[in-house]
């Protein structure tokens, strides 16, 4: 369920959570709960004290993040706007989309930050230099 639409290409949606006595489960799958087919999982954790991480962009890569663990903020851009979103709880994803510069940065002690992605790893689909990116923007706005 979407909760705020962030920037044009990126949104903060709410799983469905499946609560009893025993605790709380959430299942993801592809083309369903999450929009689009998921191509691979990966996830960050470990990561050291004031690390950051991302400060790139992808040209065609969908992502659908979620803080299974711990905290962090993500900051996304896409050329005409920039937000910062806290990712606090499992039962919250920010999807992100093509065209999405991001930043991710205060990562809480144990936190562990889950991205299913939408296609296999594609270091050509990286954009890491921001005035690159920029001008891939002017050049191609958020459809
Ligand atoms: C993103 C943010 C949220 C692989 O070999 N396979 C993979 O699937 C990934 C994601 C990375 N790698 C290698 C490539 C680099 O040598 O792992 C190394 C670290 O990757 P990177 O510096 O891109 O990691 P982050 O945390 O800055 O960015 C990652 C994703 O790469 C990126 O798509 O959106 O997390």
């Amino acid at each position: 369920m979407l909760i705020e639409q962030i920037l044009p290409n990126c949104a903060l949606h709410a799983h469905r959570v499946v609560e009893d006595q025993r605790g709380c489960l959430v299942a993801l799958e592809s083309e369903a709960d999450v929009p689009f087919r998921i191509e691979r999982v990966y996830y960050l954790f470990d990561t050291a004290r004031g690390a950051t991480r991302g400060f790139h962009a992808h040209r065609e890569l969908q992502q659908w993040a979620v803080c299974v663990a711990g905290a962090c903020t993500i900051t996304v851009d896409d050329a005409s706007e920039r937000r910062t979103v806290t990712l606090d709880t499992p039962d919250k994803a920010l999807h992100i989309g093509p065209g999405v510069w991001r930043e991710m940065r205060d990562f809480a002690p144990g936190s562990v930050l889950m991205v299913l992605a939408s296609q296999p790893y594609n270091e050509a689909d990286y954009i890491r230099d921001f005035d690159e990116f920029v001008a891939s923007r002017r050049a191609k706005p958020p459809q």
